[in-house]
């Protein structure tokens, strides 16, 4: 077996350098330079016997032209230059691979002993680990801040990959009927993200129909879709280097009825309240904006018949969190974790927490406000609510003083989805 998976490269080292081939690294040195800096572009260079098997790589010439270099050198010789280059500088700011987390020690020697015995990567963790503590400094916080804040032309590139998706989405409502399996939909999603230029999903989708939307990491998709039902969809594809994600809930045969449509008014509601909250001038975090999501689930739940005690609305039916920050990666601060979907392993320290979620939202920054309501069949809750789950997510680019809702293409009023689903408004399912 030649590979299991297609190679997508470290989202920090691509940030840096645009560069997509494996086994390569950069080091920027500080100096007095127009730019300020000097960079050094290490990878495999070109090999003709390897590349009529593999396919074609960059040239060291191509490092200097394309990706502006000061100088390119061979991978191999990246351990002796960083021992020589390091001995230069007081301050180092490098991070392990895999394993920035204090706590990934375990993970790092498994990694060890699964490396192949050539591999440069044990040298250079030799390099690094030279390093006495005072000089060795972490990189990721501080690549993490500038992925924080979007310039213009990733803006453009993040509205481009929200634009495929929500079209995708709007075209599998369409798509969709009764007796339809999930997994044709996720396949159909993704189909029609790979039409428009999308290079990959940017998260294994969740397609969950009728009582399985009450699962929140839902993504086995084999399940057959009822009449009747809706169908929580959260899919996002990635294009050009950076992800979207959405989530759409919306009836399987193009009609809510009438709880899926009280339901779903309430959630939407709130939904389009916190994108509205969404600016630098209103000065919020993360963290503040969850805890309106709350307060307004819980006034929308109680017009509509829920009474609800201590921990309901937290515990059963809004267990996650509102938000996370997008961009190169679906949550693009690695140190962000809320329990929130498909994050798995990560340790937080209490600084990194302090970044995520209680800094205030400043303009540039894009993130999701995905607020959701779950209600298990259970007797404190309206029966006709029973085994409901609606999830509407957008993507937002905050302003100073206004949101843009990235997703836009996406239906979400009931009127745009029904209609989206019975083909009202001239869409073809494909
Ligand atoms: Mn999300």
């Amino acid at each position: 077996m030649a590979s299991s998976y297609k190679y997508r490269q470290g989202s920090d080292f691509w940030y840096l350098t645009g560069f997509e081939e494996p086994d390569s690294a950069v080091v920027l040195e500080k100096n007095a330079s127009s730019r300020g800096y000097r960079m050094t572009l290490f990878s495999n260079g070109k090999d003709s016997a390897k590349e009529k098997w593999d396919g074609p790589r960059t040239g060291f010439d191509d490092a200097l032209n394309v990706f502006k270099a000061d100088d390119a050198l061979t991978i191999k010789a990246f351990p002796a230059q960083l021992r020589s280059m390091i001995s230069l500088y007081s301050n180092i700011y490098i991070d392990l691979p895999q394993s920035p987390r204090k706590n990934a020690r375990s993970t790092k020697s498994l990694l060890r002993y699964l490396s192949p015995p050539v591999n440069p990567r044990s040298e250079y963790e030799t390099v690094v680990e030279s390093l006495s503590n005072s000089r060795r400094k972490s990189l990721a916080p501080l690549i993490a801040q500038l992925r924080a804040f979007k310039s213009v032309c990733e803006q453009q590139v993040m509205r481009m990959a929200a634009d495929i998706s929500g079209r995708s989405h709007a075209k599998t409502m369409r798509f969709t009927r009764p007796g339809i399996s999930e997994s044709a939909l996720a396949a159909h999603f993704e189909y029609l993200c790979s039409l428009s230029g999308s290079q990959r999903l940017a998260y294994v989708p969740v397609v969950a129909s009728g009582p399985n939307a009450l699962i929140i990491h839902y993504t086995s998709n084999n399940q057959v879709v009822q009449d009747g039902e809706m169908i929580l969809m959260d899919a996002g594809c990635e294009y050009n280097g950076y992800a979207s994600d959405i989530t759409r809930t919306y009836p399987a045969n193009g009609s809510f009825t009438p709880p899926q449509k009280e339901l779903y008014s309430a959630v939407l509601s709130a939904q389009k309240a916190l994108v509205g909250l969404c600016t630098e001038a209103q000065g919020l975090s993360l963290h503040d904006l969850h805890r309106k999501s709350c307060d307004l689930l819980r006034q929308e739940l109680k017009q509509i018949g829920f009474t609800l005690h201590t921990g309901d609305l937290e515990r059963v039916l809004y267990p996650h969190f509102l938000s996370h920050p997008i961009g190169i990666d679906l949550h693009e601060s690695s140190y962000s974790d809320r329990g929130e979907l498909y994050v798995t392993l990560v340790v937080l320290s209490s600084l990194d927490l302090e970044f995520t979620f209680h800094a205030r939202l400043k303009a540039g920054m894009v993130i999701t406000v995905e607020p959701g309501i779950y209600v298990p069949p259970t007797a404190q809750f309206p029966k006709h609510f029973h085994n409901i789950g609606i999830r509407i997510e957008d993507e937002v680019l905050i302003g100073e003083k206004h949101p843009v809702v990235l997703s836009v293409s996406a239906p979400k009023e009931i009127a745009d989805i029904e209609g989206a689903c019975q083909g009202l408004l001239g869409l073809e399912p494909i």
